[in-house]
């Protein structure tokens, strides 16, 4: 069917005609995304069954990487490289006339994540089937992912996502293995024998059926799978309001909370996260047992990564499956259990740290809520030998106090391994935010600096730059990405220099293209792309970005003669819909972009351009355009970045604080190919210790932080004085948490030095090119590898081309 394009063109029309009933002719491009999509699953269909029985008859050990989201991006085109099929098809397409581009255009963005998080984990899938390792992701079929971003007269506007919508080629419903997930009701003891028995009685039960997708590794036969569970009724009991039963359990995965690192604290978010947890253990267990009989050597078969504390509840939970359905005693279980599970920590920002109120936890979890206050207890005891009187102490690191339940305490005593994501990050957990933890537990303590795929950021993504390396080193890079090193001894070579020069212009020239059409703002292809995308937070600081850009528009005002190097502003960002602040800075950015763009003079040198709608397909038409990539978060909050490798990876020059993955890109490049500025890490939380910052002092002593901050509140923006008001306040009034202020005069400084840096045409691309030649450092495929070796202990399987 895809051996060669004329067998791919032949059963691709015979197949439209089948599964459309019309011609080819009267086909839509959307006919012909699903007969493609159709064709290429059917295509993976018997590599997955290989897969799935190899690990079968195999096994070896498997992880299986619980997360509350999956950002997956667009899954054709990146299954068509991983397959080795995408020439065939592109030039089957060819001459139907086709563009492979516009078919792409049909497929829905799966967006069934906020940021960070949610794109790591599925980052994560493709470097474990790349990597032929036993590795599977568990996840939530949410019917609606993150919200379209609309923007109304500069406002930001949220409309329900929809991929669904037109139903989704890449899965398969397995109604079979559906399993029952229990809520509410009461809990009854009684003996059997003289062991106690808990039954759980009174339950409101909720259907999971799994829907699953494959996973395809990069040319290679493996093909994992992600799972993900859709709730649905269990049974309708004679007594029931039926409609309200059905309502509230298809709730549970109606959608995905919008928050990203700030915990809501919703009954519903809850009980999604027992949701996954539960159906998923179970499912792991089914399959576990279909080849061991002995559920004590459970973890010798199964690890189980938790991404974050939104799965933490696996813990309680497999101990509830292993004492109350397996029979184990709690001192075996809780080996089991503690050997099976690991977790990652992606922040110390307080906000994001989750913490549920025992009213809300016990009556919808009645069993797991006693688990847990076990757990406690049984912790606190040790506590308690190891610090004798030390109530205080022990009071702190509870897992349940002040009518709180503690999930990150909850994930430290459950697991085998807690790591960070950046050296820098893990280096804070251990010493600050959970010493006390790591006083008692230092062997589980350990860092696995974030990675991204190349696959996507690069080579789907970047089929130009990715020619452009490969006829410069050669392809072996592909499938070893540290040895984008080799690229490092052509960075001087004028061909070279020149091609990239060629190949970012016309990325460049692309992205203009869009924005074009999209903003009906023309932008000079010849001007540095400096480019901020990422969700909208304060500590990710895009209003330092913003500031910086109004103190340019002043200077460019005020002194005729002042020369600057053209820059286009580009950001892009979604909101939480609730978190006022982040609202009014994106309006912020549409009102300082109107006054930019419609100002003749300013307008011939500088341009802001607020891109609607940032996801995952608007990130890979961003990243290979950007000149300069913006990493500016106060030092110590942002614990990895991931945004950062991706704009590295496609030649972006970096302006960042010594935060998160920004200090290890320093230390891989040097320290002369990347802008750094601002506040260290230290510094931060010194002054967050002692309190002795006063944000005050740099508004009466920075005559330009005075000028943009009166800026906000004076009518200059628009005739609504107050419209940005919260603003100011949150800089002046509450002493600017963030540091803004702080670090404004020496973000000015370091900007001024991108733009004269920028001159040097030659310097730059070498620079550029450095920063790709570096970037191998941060595919996850190495810290995939490094998972596997450091935390999961597994190994690939033999799977042969
Ligand atoms: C999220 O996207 C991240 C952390 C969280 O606690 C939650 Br909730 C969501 C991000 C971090 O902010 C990034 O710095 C990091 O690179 C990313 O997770 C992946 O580790």
């Amino acid at each position: 069917m895809f051996s060669n394009k004329d067998s791919f063109k032949k059963s691709f029309l015979k197949r439209l005609e089948s599964m459309c009933g019309k011609g080819f002719e009267e086909s839509t491009r959307r006919d012909q995304y699903f007969t493609l999509g159709n064709m290429v699953r059917e295509y993976i269909s018997s590599k997955w069954i290989d897969t799935n029985e190899l690990y079968r008859a195999e096994n070896k050990k498997q992880v299986y990487y619980l997360s509350i989201e999956f950002l997956l991006g667009r899954l054709l085109c990146q299954n068509l490289l991983n397959l080795g099929i995408k020439e065939v098809v592109e030039e089957g397409l060819a001459e139907l006339n086709i563009q492979l581009n516009e078919i792409e255009e049909c497929e829905s963005d799966p967006a069934l994540g906020n940021g960070g998080l949610g794109r790591l984990a599925a980052c994560f899938l493709d470097s474990l089937a790349t990597l032929n390792l036993p590795g599977h992701g568990y996840g939530l079929r949410y019917k609606h992912g993150l919200f379209d971003q609309k923007i109304v007269d500069g406002y930001q506007v949220e409309l329900p996502e929809q991929w669904l919508r037109h139903g989704n080629v890449w899965e398969v419903r397995k109604p079979d293995q559906a399993v029952e997930v229990s809520f509410w009701g009461r809990i009854e003891s009684s003996y059997e024998g003289n062991s106690l028995i808990f039954k759980h009685v009174g339950e409101q039960k909720v259907l999971a059926v799994p829907y699953d997708m494959p996973v395809v590794g990069y040319q290679v036969d493996t093909v994992n799978t992600l799972r993900l569970w859709n709730a649905e009724p269990a049974s309708f009991g004679p007594n029931q309001d039926v409609l309200s039963y059905k309502r509230d359990t298809e709730a549970i995965t109606d959608f995905l909370y919008p928050d990203d690192t700030h915990d809501e604290g919703k009954i519903l978010r809850l009980k999604q996260q027992y949701f996954l947890v539960s159906s998923s253990l179970q499912s792991i267990i089914q399959s576990f047992k279909k080849e061991n009989s002995n559920i004590r050597e459970l973890h010798h078969y199964v690890a189980i990564h938790i991404n974050d504390t939104h799965p933490a509840l696996a813990i309680p939970e497999l101990m509830r499956i292993l004492v109350d359905i397996e029979g184990l005693t709690w001192n075996e279980a809780w080996h089991v259990t503690t050997n099976t599970v690991s977790y990652t920590n992606h922040t110390i920002l307080a906000e994001a740290l989750e913490k549920w109120p025992i009213y809300l936890f016990k009556p919808l979890l009645p069993r797991i809520y006693m688990i847990i206050e076990e757990i406690n207890e049984r912790f606190c005891a040790e506590l308690w030998d190891r610090y004798p009187g030390e109530w205080q102490r022990i009071e702190h690191m509870a897992i349940i106090a002040h009518g709180l339940v503690k999930m990150a305490h909850l994930a430290i005593v459950g697991s085998n391994s807690i790591n960070g994501v950046a050296k820098i990050h893990s280096d804070i957990l251990k010493n600050r935010e959970m010493k006390s933890f790591y006083d008692v537990y230092p062997e589980k303590f350990n860092n696995k600096t974030n990675g991204i795929t190349h696959r996507r950021w690069l080579l789907k993504a970047n089929p130009e730059l990715t020619n452009l390396i490969k006829e410069t080193i050669g392809e072996d890079w592909v499938k070893q990405p540290e040895k984008l090193i080799d690229l490092k001894r052509h960075v001087y070579h004028p061909s070279v220099k020149e091609q990239f020069a060629q190949v970012k212009r016309k990325r460049k020239e692309i992205l203009a293209k869009k924005i074009a059409e999209k903003n009906g703002i023309l932008v000079d292809i010849d001007s540095i792309f400096d480019v901020q995308v990422k969700r909208l937070h304060a500590y990710k600081r895009q209003l330092l970005n913003v500031l910086h850009i109004m103190y340019l528009y002043n200077r460019i005002k005020e002194d005729p003669n002042y020369v600057i190097q053209p820059r286009t502003f580009i950001f892009g960002a979604k909101a939480s819909p609730t978190y006022y602040y982040a609202k009014k800075v994106i309006k912020l950015i549409h009102s300082l972009a109107d006054k930019v763009n419609n100002d003749p003079r300013v307008s011939q040198v500088i341009k802001v351009v607020f891109m609607e709608n940032y996801r995952v397909s608007l990130a890979e038409d961003i990243f290979p355009a950007a000149d300069v990539s913006e990493q500016i978060s106060t030092a110590s909050k942002e614990a990895s970045g991931t945004g950062n490798m991706k704009f590295m990876m496609n030649g972006a020059l970096t302006v960042g604080t010594l935060d998160g993955a920004n200090i290890e890109i320093m230390e891989e490049i040097g320290k002369d190919n990347i802008f750094t500025f601002g506040l260290t890490a230290q510094e931060v939380l010194k002054y967050e210790e002692n309190g002795r910052y006063r944000s005050m002092e740099y508004y009466h002593h920075d005559l330009r932080i005075r000028q943009v901050i009166n800026q906000l509140t004076n009518g200059f923006f628009s005739e609504d004085e107050g419209e940005f008001e919260s603003i100011a306040d949150s800089l002046l009034v509450q002493n600017d948490q963030y540091f803004v202020l702080r670090d404004f005069a020496s973000y000015i400084d370091i900007q001024e030095k991108v733009g004269i840096a920028y001159q040097n045409r030659e310097k730059w691309l070498e620079q550029a090119l450095i920063n790709v030649s570096h970037s191998g450092f941060f595919s996850s495929d190495r810290t995939i590898s490094q998972y596997a070796d450091g935390i999961w202990n597994i190994e690939p399987l033999g799977v042969k081309m």
